[in-house]
């Protein structure tokens, strides 16, 4: 047992979620030593003995070296266990699922998410609490100041972590009868248990519980309905294998891209319509009746029809909603409420307002659903960064959508896109758009902001300004502007700076936020909104229907200007 003098690094500040960098900047010798004693010192629980702590990750490079060091610093600062998927793979809602199972003091998940990985890619480590999702701004802020004056770590590198093997990966997906290395390891005269679980089961007996596998059986299997989800080389092949393939009876073509590899094969695992493009193109061959695609931890989806029709993030939270008493769990649970992040478009209040349920709108970061959960007060939510789930875990939760959207498309017997027409048809539609200016230089990106601030600290020097776009001669005035504020209804933190709006008459809405998740430069996201009930409209390409929003935009915050940016890097 060791403690280790150390000094601090600059920036060890956790952002959306949990702290990313590039996995250099990890690799430095005590880089993440600094933070792994900052997350206990931050936790402050004397007595760890008794405690359990999950910890495990997506598989990207650098993720066996944190992860030894993590499970030699938990036995060094007195935790009692530490349980881990097998070599370490975990998916995030499967880390959630766990550290609730079994009533876990928190968790550390290993990922830097949607960011690319590999020996110059991103990596991140991140603390989830008891209740299984990631921990909330009081704590990350009191992390963050442990790493502002930590002097020295506590490490016990007699604790020999047996699973990291060579070729770990390969070892764990292509051998059949794999489970020789699960079950507990004891150390320091038993005062410390290290305990390797399978990292599937538990989370795949979750998801039998809250949907009908008997439906979602017939319907898959013999590959009448033909499915094609790509994992994109990150954690979900083994998990969306095992539960669409093994148990579900689709075919075993119907995942791709489903071994875990430490740099996603060179990728960028992010399930859009740009980093997704090549199974975007699959599917506009029509031989699909339905595609879907998760980001490198297993948390975030995107939902595709026949064809390649896109389901917006935003619309597939409306959809989900409306539809949610054909999900066996929502019928026996009851729907507590609904919630989306702020930028998310407006789709699902509709749902709420007519099916009389109540409606939360959060800042940007999944840690703000949790304490609404965590009161009973929500049970469903979402945001348009192609997350969603429910209160079954406190992450979003990639695999538990596609299951929601196969149970509807079984249940209506309709295509994707006669569920999402029909949507509209009921209920109006939302058109959003999201426009993502990555790796922009900082400088420029901060100016913008500040300068879109200035503008909504006056806001009667610009509220009843009418507005137009370029080629477009619909006119929009600017009914209210602010920088988005948040009061958490049940435990009253405040949290500001949440994005700057613009708020027309109409009810569209322009939103301007950097990123909270990038590790190179600023990440500038512009998103719209806007409702059109026009049945005759509701057809329209987005980027049209959307056009003279973006021309305001960009027109008010000078974007070009700031950045030198004449087209964003990523349309959503
Ligand atoms: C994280 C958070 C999400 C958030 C997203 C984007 O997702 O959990 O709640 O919407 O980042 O954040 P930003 O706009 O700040 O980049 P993930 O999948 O990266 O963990």
């Amino acid at each position: 047992m060791a403690t280790v003098a150390t000094e601090p690094f600059e920036g060890q500040k956790p952002g959306t979620s949990g702290l990313r960098k590039k996995a250099k900047e990890f690799r430095r010798p005590g880089y993440t030593e600094n933070f792994v004693q900052s997350i206990f010192d931050a936790i402050g629980t004397a007595d760890l003995t008794q405690s359990t702590l999950v910890v495990g990750g997506d598989g990207r490079y650098y993720m066996r070296d944190a992860l030894r060091i993590i499970v030699q610093m938990a036995a060094a600062n007195k935790v009692g266990r530490v349980v881990v998927g097998k070599n370490g793979i975990l998916s995030t809602p499967a880390v959630s699922t766990l550290i609730r199972k079994r009533k876990s003091l928190g968790g550390i998940i290993l990922t830097a998410s949607h960011n690319p990985g590999g020996p110059d890619g991103d990596f991140g480590i991140k603390y989830n609490t008891g209740n299984g999702g990631p921990a909330p701004e009081g704590i990350t802020k009191a992390i963050f100041e442990k790493t502002k004056s930590i002097k020295e770590y506590r490490i016990c590198k007699e604790v020999q972590v047996r699973l990291l093997q060579k070729d770990w990966i390969m070892t764990l997906y292509t051998v059949k009868a794999e489970f020789d290395c699960i079950g507990e390891q004891t150390f320091l005269g038993g005062q410390f248990v290290l305990e390797i679980v399978d990292s599937i089961t538990d989370y795949a007996a979750l998801m039998k519980e809250i949907f009908d596998f008997d439906l979602l059986r017939t319907f898959l299997s013999g590959g009448k309905f033909r499915i094609l989800v790509d994992a994109m080389n990150g954690v979900m092949g083994p998990y969306a294998s095992r539960i669409f393939c093994e148990e579900l009876g689709a075919p075993a073509e119907s995942v791709i891209r489903n071994v875990p590899l430490e740099d996603f094969g060179g990728g960028h695992p992010d399930p859009n319509l740009t980093y997704a493009a090549d199974l975007v193109a699959v599917l506009k061959k029509g031989e699909h009746d339905f595609g879907a695609a998760f980001d490198g931890d297993g948390d975030r989806n995107m939902i595709l029809g026949r064809g390649g029709f896109f389901v917006n993030p935003s619309d597939s939270l409306a959809v989900i909603a409306a539809h949610n008493q054909s999900i066996p769990y929502f019928k026996q649970t009851g729907m507590k409420g609904m919630a989306r992040s702020m930028p998310t478009s407006g789709a699902i209040d509709r749902v709420a307002k007519e099916d009389h349920f109540s409606l939360y709108e959060v800042p940007t970061g999944w840690k703000f659903f949790g304490n609404l959960m965590d009161a009973g007060k929500l049970s469903l939510c979402g945001e348009e960064s192609f997350g969603t789930g429910s209160d079954h875990v406190r992450e979003k939760d990639g695999l538990w959508a596609v299951l929601a959207w196969l149970t509807i498309l079984a249940t209506s017997k309709q295509s994707v896109e006669q569920v999402v027409n029909s949507h509209w048809t009921k209920y109006g539609r939302n058109f959003f758009t999201r426009y993502d200016y990555e790796g922009v230089e900082s400088v420029g990106a901060n100016e913008m902001m500040e300068k879109l601030r200035t503008i909504v600290a006056n806001p009667a020097d610009v509220i009843g300004k009418e507005f137009a776009g370029k080629d477009d001669n619909r006119r929009y005035t600017l009914s209210a502007c602010d920088d988005f504020r948040y009061e958490d209804p049940i435990d009253k933190s405040i949290t500001e700076k949440q994005g700057v709006r613009f708020i027309f008459s109409d009810g569209s809405r322009i939103v301007f936020r950097l990123s909270g998740t990038g590790t190179g430069g600023a990440t500038i996201r512009l998103y719209i909104d806007s409702f059109e009930s026009d049945p005759t409209r509701q057809m329209e390409d987005a980027q049209v229907a959307l056009r003279p929003l973006i021309d305001i935009a960009l027109e008010i915050s000078q974007l070009q200007k700031h950045t030198g940016r004449t087209e964003p890097t990523v349309i959503t």
